[in-house]
């Protein structure tokens, strides 16, 4: 597929950039057709956010670090739009925190996990579980193929990390008794609501900056990062992220009145 050229001075070239890479991933069979879809809601949701990662996303990237290191059989969940746009910083995590990596789609189909595979093997994974045959084991109270795990894997697991949810699977997996980890841009999200640990940036940054986190905190004793944990409230935390957003859109609206032309985001820089 003919790549578009983005210049760099373009206003919104970062994100165009992202853009371009899941329509990449879109035409290689990675990312499905409701996976374009669902990366506009969260482009949405990153500009209400101010497209940065915010002290109140770092406070759960703490708590996720902490659950990871802590874990005993850490999974790393990977969909179409999570390896389209952060193979390469899922796999570094991965080797971090010693988790599992594990293909689990809500659209499945073979062809989808091998492509997920292949592009996951390339970025560095020495292995990928789920694929095929190999998700033989169900996870009650799932309706979508998304029920689907691998025994070695999902279904053993203690933490599981799910970028990019759908919904359901979060609350079955708690339910199963596990930890979950969520990152979505949408704070509102049942996913976000029904995880353990819901980090609300975009997979983009908050791949690299969990890792950064995890670096610092590994050395730490497992008594000073159990606290860590018990300390984050999730429920709060997505209030603070509600607030964070309110507060931001009322500061524009009181700038938009005033006459201002800064737009939202050379604001966010100002
Ligand atoms: O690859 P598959 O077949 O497993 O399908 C994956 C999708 C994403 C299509 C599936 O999980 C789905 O339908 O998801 P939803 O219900 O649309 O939810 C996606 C959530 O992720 C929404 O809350 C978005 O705001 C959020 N989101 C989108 N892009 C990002 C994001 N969160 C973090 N980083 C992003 N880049």
């Amino acid at each position: 597929m003919k790549q578009t050229r983005i210049s760099p001075k373009h206003p919104r070239a970062e994100s165009l950039r992202i853009r371009e890479r899941l329509v990449e991933q879109f035409s290689n069979g990675v990312v499905t057709a409701a996976g374009l879809l669902a990366h506009g809601r969260g482009e949405a949701f990153d500009y209400l956010l101010g497209e940065k990662t915010s002290p109140i996303a770092l406070k759960a990237m703490k708590a996720a670090a902490a659950l990871l290191l802590t874990a005993e059989h850490p999974v790393i969940s990977v969909n179409g739009n999570a390896a389209g746009l952060a193979a390469e910083d899922i796999i570094k995590l991965a080797k971090q925190v010693d988790a599992k990596i594990e293909v689990n789609l809500f659209h499945r189909s073979l062809d989808r996990e091998k492509a997920l595979e292949k592009l996951l093997k390339h970025a560095g994974a020495t292995q990928v579980l789920g694929v095929g045959e190999a998700s033989s084991a169900t996870i009650p109270e799932i309706a979508s193929d998304r029920r689907r795990v691998d025994p070695r894997g999902i279904l053993i697991a203690d933490v599981v990390l799910v970028p990019l949810e759908d919904g359901d699977r979060a609350e079955a997996l708690v339910k199963m008794g596990k930890r979950v980890i969520a990152i979505d841009l949408n704070p509102l999200s049942r996913t976000a609501k029904f995880a353990s640990v819901t980090i609300v940036d975009n997979i983009v940054r908050a791949f690299p900056s969990l890792t950064r986190i995890v670096e610092k905190l590994r050395t730490e004793d497992k008594k000073r990062l159990k606290k860590l944990l018990d300390q984050f409230d999730n429920g709060r935390n997505l209030s603070e992220a509600i607030e964070m957003i309110e507060k931001r859109l009322e500061h524009l609206a009181q700038k938009s009145q005033k006459g201002s032309h800064l737009t939202v985001l050379e604001e966010q820089d100002a």
